[in-house]
């Protein structure tokens, strides 16, 4: 079966009819209160997966012709745990869908102190400008992690792509992703972020006349996004 290109609201779509996207009121990492939260561990169908994956790899080959980068090697890196399928399947369908025969790695949480040893599974990365793929950013925490292991298993990074940026602010008043643009001076972007959201249940709201249900979910959206947003 073919995977069609990834849309947002396609994806937002599929997102909400698997619980992967919810509504109600969710406690963060960052502690902050929110009136939604996206689970990528729920993206788990194949069809979900496969339009993720498309997703990034669209993004992927569209940064690096944009870059004049499209004869480089490309190098892409999923964040234990849930980046680990994430980016195995972006691989794949970076080869399928662009030709693109990237290399593709991710770390595990528990070092390993026989065998081959280490923390790093996949690519060798040392020495190497890696993009990482991750599912979703909010203050920029888990991003900054990734960062250190990457870095210190001597890697540069070479951008940053996540499913979901959530448009908040990080440490200071400038968003997650503006800090880690203003920090690395990499790209760093997101296939859907907070205002695909709102914007997706605005035009959930005027398409349904009695649709008090999202005229609430949007009200709180957006009184979210005046406390947190960028
Ligand atoms: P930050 O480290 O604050 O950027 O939060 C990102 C992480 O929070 C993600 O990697 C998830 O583990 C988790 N998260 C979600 O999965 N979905 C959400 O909608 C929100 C969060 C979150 O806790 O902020």
């Amino acid at each position: 079966m073919h995977t069609p290109s990834f849309t947002a609201h396609d994806f937002i779509q599929l997102a909400l009819d698997n619980q992967v996207l919810k509504f109600g009121e969710f406690v963060l990492k960052s502690g902050r209160v929110s009136p939604y939260f996206f689970n990528a561990g729920l993206l788990a169908t194949g069809e979900m997966l496969s339009l993720l994956a498309r997703g990034y790899a669209d993004a992927l080959a569209e940064q690096m012709q944009k870059a004049g980068d499209s004869d480089k090697e490309l190098v892409i890196f999923g964040a234990a745990y849930k980046g680990i399928p994430f980016v195995a399947a972006t691989a794949q369908a970076l080869w399928l869908h662009h030709g693109i025969n990237a290399e593709w790695g991710y770390n595990r949480k528990e070092v390993k102190t026989h065998g081959e040893g280490g923390n790093l599974v996949g690519a060798d990365v040392s020495g190497k400008a890696v993009w990482i793929l991750d599912d979703v950013i909010t203050a920029g925490t888990a991003m900054r992690e990734v960062i250190e292991i990457l870095e210190a298993a001597g890697a540069s990074v070479a951008g940053i792509l996540v499913a979901l940026d959530r448009k908040e602010k990080g440490q200071g008043e400038l968003s997650a992703i503006q800090e880690l643009v203003a920090n690395l001076q990499v790209p760093v972007s997101a296939l859907v972020d907070m205002d695909d959201l709102i914007g997706y249940l605005a035009s959930e709201q005027s398409a349904h006349q009695d649709a008090t249900e999202i005229a609430d979910q949007l009200a709180k959206m957006q009184h979210y996004r005046t406390q947190y947003g960028v």
